[in-house]
């Protein structure tokens, strides 16, 4: 076994201190400090997340989100399973302790004690919401599997990039009695359109990456062994970029379908703007100088 990834070189990615305790998931950034990679670490069971996995994804993301240095994040899942040597970007919520409420914390692997029946938790949407409003661009990278509320992350990212051998996709969240009502459908019906999004869910039937391709799910195939590289490339060019264009432009795409939230989002950005004005800093000033503002050099354009 690779003691991260098969696909992951060492020579790109050190990891991150204060992180070194994560079972569920790995957290790198690159030798430059720019770009993060985090994977799901489960690849004995397609990369399904449990809450401890949510719980470490989300604490992972949050550090890449806070960090002003890094520009883009790669999501994606560790392989191939050691038990058979499938590969998976993420299966989705793990079904062997999925409760009444929610999905439970474990006392062993897959057992959960009697007591945890009223802590379930569904916290996969916090991670969905993260990936959505953080200013930085995420990239799904996948290298197997995308199902179920795996499928569901790939949708929420920015970008998604797959592996031509392995990518495949396959929305089972009919099949388990689950449904994810926000991004995974309905925004994904804005990427692929109606009638590909109901079939998706609809026939939970598999589709490759290919396909994925086609229906315009994914931006890219690639062969397997250059995902990563071709995915660290795709960060690199973003780097090239202006942050604060990049991170506009994100916020501009979302903000059409997130509604008052994504205004919200998108003015705090255009706020933070406006801080940096010579404008703004007179309305301060005056405040604090006890005195009348003078917006005299500061025409009402047209
Ligand atoms: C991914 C699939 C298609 C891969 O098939 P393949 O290659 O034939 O492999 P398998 O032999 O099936 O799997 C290998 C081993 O991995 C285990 N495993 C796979 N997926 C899971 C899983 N999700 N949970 C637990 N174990 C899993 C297999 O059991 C097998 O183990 P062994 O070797 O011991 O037999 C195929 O595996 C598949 O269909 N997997 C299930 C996909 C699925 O249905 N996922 C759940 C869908 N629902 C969600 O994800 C919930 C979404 C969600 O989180 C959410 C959304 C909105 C609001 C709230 C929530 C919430 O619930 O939090």
């Amino acid at each position: 076994m690779p003691e991260v990834s098969d696909l992951f070189d060492p020579s790109v990615w050190k990891p991150v201190a204060g992180f070194e305790a994560l079972t569920d998931v790995t957290y790198h950034h690159d030798t430059a400090g720019r770009v993060a990679r985090i994977a799901f670490n489960r690849p004995e069971v397609r990369n399904a997340f449990r809450p401890h996995t949510v719980d470490e994804l989300y604490r992972a993301l949050d550090d890449a989100r806070q960090n002003s240095a890094i520009g883009v994040v790669l999501l994606t899942g560790n392989g191939p399973s050691a038990k058979d040597g499938g590969w998976a970007f993420c299966s989705g919520g793990d079904q062997r302790i999925r409760g009444r409420d929610g999905y439970l914390y474990e006392v062993n692997e897959g057992e959960v004690a009697p007591s945890a029946a009223a802590t379930g938790r569904l916290h996969i949407l916090e991670v969905q919401r993260l990936i959505r409003f953080m200013p930085k661009v995420v990239i799904a990278v996948i290298p197997g599997w995308a199902a179920g509320g795996g499928h569901s992350l790939h949708v929420v990212c920015d970008l998604s990039i797959a592996s031509a051998e392995h990518g495949k996709f396959k929305q089972t969240d009919a099949d388990v009695g689950s449904f994810d009502g926000g991004y995974g459908s309905a925004y994904f019906a804005r990427q692929v359109g109606q009638k590909f999004a109901r079939e998706i869910f609809f026939l939970a039937e598999e589709y490759d990456a290919q396909r994925a391709l086609e229906i315009g799910a994914i931006n890219a195939v690639v062969p397997h062994a250059e995902l990563e590289t071709e995915a660290y490339r795709w960060a690199n060019t973003i780097l090239g970029k202006s942050p604060t264009a990049i991170r506009m432009l994100k916020f501009a795409f979302n903000a059409v379908d997130d509604g008052m939230v994504g205004q919200q989002v998108f003015a705090g950005e255009a706020t933070r703007l406006a801080y940096g004005t010579d404008e703004a800093v007179e309305g301060r000033d005056a405040f604090l100088e006890k005195r009348a503002p003078d917006w005299s050099p500061y025409p009402w354009q047209y």
